[in-house]
């Protein structure tokens, strides 16, 4: 029995969560979320997580669910992968995880659900547009956060930051199937140097033995070939 069980399915958001523990070092037991069958609106999902979303974390104060409120607690318990409450460098970090979190992700979801926002006929456009602004919010991410984060951010040692941005990266540049290939990672080199970085530790073979990633997930990602359960 351990303290933590990750809901997830492959190369899902989950995927940051399993990261961040295995950058903690804390034991931890997956439940695999059944895409195929729409698992995550069913009402045992549902039970721990009423909004049908994954990751959700099971831990001992109960089930938690938001990929950054996920993150943020793992720092607080264990105080690692994120500047200390004290640390000058706390509240840019929140800033930019919010950023992350509140900006950069949900943009990325309407690449990806398009379904949910607008009929077929303005798929393309829809699209188009968030590509856009990702690609701003990722130029603002480097240029800004970069220099106020020194050591928490594309630094030597991973925080939970690198690790939220790193799977972002991924996937913008393989999904959705017939919109990937607009990003260019080059525009953003210490972005690159960070996956880069990352793809040489052992949390990310962990993952990628585990969700059936192919090695260079971050800087040569391709589709994966998970040994259980499906993307979408
Ligand atoms: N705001 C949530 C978003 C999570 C999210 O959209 N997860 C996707 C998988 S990467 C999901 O649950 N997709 C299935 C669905 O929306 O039905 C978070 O930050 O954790």
């Amino acid at each position: 029995m351990t303290d933590y069980r990750l809901h997830y399915a492959p190369d899902n958001a989950s995927l940051i969560i399993r990261l961040a523990l295995e950058e903690m070092g804390q034991p931890y037991e997956t439940v695999l979320v059944d895409r195929r069958v729409t698992a995550q609106r069913s009402a045992a999902y549902l039970a721990l997580n009423p909004a049908g979303r994954i990751p959700t974390l099971e831990t001992p104060d109960g089930p938690f669910s938001e990929t950054a409120a996920i993150l943020l607690l793992l720092t607080e318990r264990h105080g690692k992968l994120a500047p200390p409450p004290a640390s000058p460098q706390r509240a840019p970090f929140l800033n930019w995880l919010f950023f992350v979190s509140n900006t950069l992700h949900p943009d990325m979801l309407n690449l990806f659900y398009v379904h949910r926002y607008g009929p077929e006929p303005a798929w393309t456009g829809i699209r188009k547009a968030a590509a856009k602004r990702v690609d701003r919010s990722l130029t603002v991410l480097h240029r800004e956060a970069r220099p106020r984060l020194a050591g928490w951010f594309c630094a030597d040692v991973p925080s939970v930051l690198d690790l939220y941005l790193a799977a972002i990266l991924r996937w913008l540049q393989i999904y959705p199937d017939g919109f990937a290939g607009w990003y260019d990672p080059s525009a953003h080199p210490a972005f690159q140097d960070m996956c880069t970085q990352l793809e040489g530790r052992a949390s990310v073979a962990a993952l990628c033995t585990a969700e059936g990633l192919t090695d260079r997930p971050f800087t040569a990602p391709l589709p994966p070939d998970p040994p259980e359960g499906t993307v979408v």
